[in-house]
């Protein structure tokens, strides 16, 4: 028998089953049906809706349990829209945070939008090609393309003229070797603001390449690869490459062409029986990208999608700085209350005893720290959180105390001090990492979580020991010495 025969017989059978089921369940529905109607008229309607609203909240049950959780978890709107983005930077600027960035960026679609100038940015690895691209597609410029890595130090734009149209074209940093963070991140801006990116390749995409495709995609921007020096590949390892470059790029980007940017290079030419060392341009090929670029300038969206690209970094700038000013705050907050904790300590410890969390000035500092990231924190979370961080602390105990004893050798002449001075030394370095792990809490869990942070302050405490103590000392030891005065 074969595998075809088989299967016919099979989907028979499949078939037959189905009609039974079907049968039965209509006998079932019918027979119910009927003693519904002997109940009362309005039985079989009630009966009805009551179904529907079951069928109705499986398949919405069904469906979200497929699409997986709520997109709205997310910190980073993913549509920001210009008006309320205006309006969370006054309120942010009342509050004192740093805006500056995010209206730079406001300011800058603004005026791209009045230029009418179509932005086109390189995007790519070092050494990729991108700024002998620059020079192939606008042969009135003279970049500063060079044989070392990471020539290009900042962005710079070039302006041409495409089938009527005004375009610039950013060559920025491309990452790797020498490049710093903080020039790849404004390659990206740079990047997230044009309407179009151009990503240069010299060979296979590597995880860096694939990250920031991903990256670009997420903020659904249109990205050609353009894989350059082909003039160093056989026409056949072209093909090849060309076409991994389009698998793994995938979905991520609207083409794969092939260039052949040229640059330069440095020729020996026999001369007379001399040689010399002159520079010579390699052919450019890049006929491909201009048509791939002007495809990409038809669509209709591209200025929509510029600018929901620009606002969404905008509106992240403003995040950061945000997060920024209340981590300042924080620590501002931390530092008042571990003051606090020293002084209420030097007070009430007796020698010898555990440490213990100072409860109502403890509450009072989360709750403080919850108003400042505007999260509220429930009275039941900071229990937990306490009782917690309580246990942690009973294991650490032993090992703050000694750390904080040991701290106080660094000044001098202070002979035998009561245990309670190192005990209220002690509180400012609980205090501190209570502080510290409260803040991160709020700031990446977006809520007090009291197991996650608890964790949190046992390490902190670990961490900070060693770093804090000798500055809690010295503030123990101070107000110990100024209420001993008089003694
Ligand atoms: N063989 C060959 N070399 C190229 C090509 N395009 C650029 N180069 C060389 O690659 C090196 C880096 O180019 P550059 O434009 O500075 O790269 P960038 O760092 O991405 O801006 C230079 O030595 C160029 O001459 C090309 O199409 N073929
Ligand atoms: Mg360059």
């Amino acid at each position: 028998m074969t595998v075809r025969s088989l299967a016919a017989i099979l989907i028979g059978l499949l078939v037959l089953l189905l009609m039974i089921a079907l049968m039965m369940s209509a006998d079932l529905l019918l027979s119910v049906w009927e003693r519904l109607r002997q109940v009362g008229p309005w039985a079989p309607p009630i009966f009805a809706a009551v179904m529907v609203l079951f069928a109705g909240a499986g398949t919405l049950l069904g469906v979200r349990l497929l699409r997986g959780p709520a997109r709205s978890a997310q910190p980073s709107p993913s549509v920001v829209d210009a008006e309320s983005l205006r309006e969370r930077i006054e309120h942010a600027d009342e509050r004192g945070v740093a805006t500056g960035t995010a209206q730079a960026e406001l300011r800058r679609l603004d005026q791209r939008k009045d230029s009418g100038e179509v932005y086109l940015a390189m995007f790519g690895g070092a050494s990729a090609g991108k700024s002998s691209l620059i020079e192939a597609l606008l042969p009135q410029h003279r970049l500063t393309a060079g044989v070392t890595l990471g020539t290009t130090r900042q962005i710079s734009h070039y302006a041409g003229d495409r089938g009527g149209r005004p375009v610039q074209l950013a060559d920025v940093p491309g990452f790797g070797h020498a490049a710093t963070e903080d020039l790849i991140d404004a390659a990206r801006d740079e990047a997230i603001r044009a309407h179009l990116v151009i990503y240069v390749a010299d060979g296979d995409l590597d995880r860096n390449d694939g990250a920031e495709l991903k990256r670009l995609a997420g903020y659904g921007k249109p990205v050609i690869v353009a894989l350059n020096k082909s003039d160093q590949y056989t026409t056949d390892e072209l093909a090849a490459l060309s076409s991994r470059l389009a698998e793994r790029s995938g979905a991520d980007v609207a083409a794969v062409v092939t260039v052949s940017a040229g640059g330069e290079e440095q020729v020996l030419i026999q001369e007379g029986g001399g040689e010399t060392l002159t520079t010579r341009r390699r052919p450019a090929r890049v006929d491909a990208l201009w048509q791939a670029i002007d495809r990409q300038l038809e669509r209709q969206e591209l200025e929509a999608e510029r600018e929901r690209s620009s606002l969404k970094l905008a509106s992240e700038k403003l995040q950061r700085a945000e997060a920024d000013q209340r981590a300042a705050a924080g620590q501002a907050l931390t530092e008042k209350y571990a003051r606090r904790a020293v002084i209420g300590a030097l007070a009430a410890i007796t020698p010898g005893s555990d440490l213990v969390i100072q409860a109502a000035l403890a509450t009072r500092f989360l709750r403080e720290l919850g108003d400042l990231y505007e999260i509220p924190v429930r009275e039941i979370e900071i229990d937990r959180f306490l009782t917690l961080a309580g246990d942690r602390l009973k294991k650490t105990t032993a090992l703050v105390l000694a750390v904080t004893g040991n701290a106080f050798k660094a000044f001098p002449g202070i002979g035998t001090l009561t245990g309670g001075v190192i005990h209220a030394a002690a509180y400012g370095m609980i205090f501190d990492s209570l502080g510290r792990s409260i803040c991160a809490s709020l700031e990446e869990r977006k809520s007090l979580d009291p197991v996650w942070a608890a964790d949190q302050f046992e390490k902190r405490l670990d961490e900070s020991v060693e770093e804090k103590a000798l500055g809690y000392a010295r503030l123990a030891l101070t107000r110990w010495k100024a209420e001993n005065r008089d003694d």
